[in-house]
């Protein structure tokens, strides 16, 4: 990690017990995510998912790393294989990994290793409604949240879905962290609004990276 980037950027902010914003934290690697997210579109291509309801999802997605979280009409669960190919997903880019860590350390959980990287992708009008990560295996081990290209308002509720939401903007390059008292709130992203970011276009990509397994 280079140092000097922490000269001009804010120290890490701490938004609620176990949630921690890490402003610009990804942008000195904003280049090699980029490569990584497009090798692993390469072979593991987004696609829209089905709700168990049976609904198409408006977010495109896939994965990389050992596990890939999916959703069908038989419900959501990590799975090792991409169902479209019925391969593996592809392996998690080198850069991905360092990021997750470096990341969760700077936010308090040391020895983060994750399984998985969800790989979303919005464009204008797309939006994630209020929801739990809860398919994890083990909820001790934070969620690492990479936010790039346009920016979102990401919605931060409390434990109960009918609890107040705060409004929190995730620009290109910002990393959320989000484990211990924080890790089962509710959360969701508004409609992304139009724009073009200068490096990724008319879109937003969030990586998630989970301990799934
Ligand atoms: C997104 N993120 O930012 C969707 N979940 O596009 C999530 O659903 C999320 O950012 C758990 C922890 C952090 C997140
Ligand atoms: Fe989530």
């Amino acid at each position: 990690m280079n140092a000097s980037l922490f000269d001009d950027e804010p120290a890490e902010m701490p938004l609620a017990p176990g949630a921690t914003m890490l402003r610009g934290f990804a942008l000195a690697h904003s280049a090699a995510l980029q490569a990584g997210v497009a090798a692993v579109l390469a072979q593991a291509p987004l696609r829209q998912m089905l709700t168990p309801g049976g609904k198409l999802m408006a977010v495109w997605m896939t994965n990389c790393g050992p596990l890939g979280w999916v959703s069908d009409r038989r419900g959501y669960r990590y799975q090792a294989q991409d169902p479209v190919s019925g391969r593996p997903w592809p392996a998690l880019p080198a850069a991905f990994a360092e990021l997750a860590q470096q990341a969760a350390e700077r936010a308090g959980f040391p020895r983060f290793e994750p399984d998985a990287c969800l790989i979303n992708r919005y464009l204008p009008g797309t939006r994630l409604s209020l929801h739990q990560d809860r398919d994890e295996q083990d909820f001790s081990q934070p969620i690492v949240s990479v936010s790039l290209g346009l920016p979102a308002v990401f919605l931060f509720g409390g434990l109960s879905r009918g609890d107040k939401t705060e409004r929190l903007d995730l620009q290109h390059g910002d990393v959320l962290v989000w484990g211990g008292p924080a890790r089962l709130r509710f959360h969701g992203v508004m409609p992304l609004a139009g724009g073009r970011h200068e490096e990724l276009g008319e879109q937003r990509i969030n990586l998630t990276f989970r301990k799934a397994g």
